[in-house]
């Protein structure tokens, strides 16, 4: 059984998302994500920089969820939600998930930082601001591959587009992303709301 280490509205969503998708049999285990909670040992033995998500597969443990979205492909995904591996499908299969998660969810991450998960103390408005500027070159990439919505891939949904929905659901959430600007990005926003796994991974 494949236990997900999850927190309400974190990147677990993915793999949430994917299992639902792949129709894998999951449990959740909740994560204390306060600071006190990411600080705990035993969380730290499991995700050693305190972050979520991580998963157990049996007794085999691994954090960073890209890299766990690539392992349950791999060992459950009998070919499906991935192109073939060497194909140049499987080059733009790679570059969507690397993007969303390398380069789209960076500055979107220090906007998290600073407006809600650090101490006030510790927040710094000048970096929010810069990091919103960064959000928008990467929405500017993304309205231009997903005319009307569509998936990022010719051949259809894939896990890229399972990447992808966490960092554009929190452009969203932080404003960057409004129902006035980007409609390619909002219909594909739209169309990935509309899949019955998605509705799952938000809980
Ligand atoms: N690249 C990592 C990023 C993990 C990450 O930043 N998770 C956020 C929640 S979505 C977190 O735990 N933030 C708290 C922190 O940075 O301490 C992954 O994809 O798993």
């Amino acid at each position: 059984m494949i236990r997900i280490h999850h927190a309400k509205g974190t990147r677990s969503m993915r793999l949430i998302w994917l299992c639902e998708e792949l129709a894998l049999p999951y449990e959740l285990a909740p994560v204390d994500f306060t600071p006190a909670g990411r600080a705990k040992p035993e969380w730290r033995r499991i995700s050693p920089t305190g972050k979520v998500p991580a998963i157990h597969d049996g007794e085999f443990s691994m954090f960073e969820s890209g890299a766990i979205v690539e392992y349950l492909l791999e060992r459950y995904g009998k070919g499906r939600l991935r192109p073939a591996p060497g194909t140049p499908d499987s080059g733009l299969y790679l570059q969507w998930g690397w993007f969303a998660e390398a380069t789209f969810a960076r500055p979107l991450g220090d906007i998290a930082q600073h407006t809600v998960v650090r101490p006030e103390a510790q927040r710094i408005p000048a970096v929010v601001e810069d990091a919103k500027l960064r959000t928008q070159v990467c929405l500017d990439a993304l309205e231009a591959a997903v005319p009307g919505g569509r998936y990022l891939l010719d051949s259809g949904f894939t896990a890229a587009d399972i990447m992808m929905g966490y960092p554009v659901f929190l452009a969203r959430r932080f404003g960057v992303l409004t129902p006035a600007n980007y409609p390619n990005v909002n219909a594909y926003l739209a169309r990935l709301e509309t899949h019955p796994a998605f509705i799952k991974s938000q809980q």
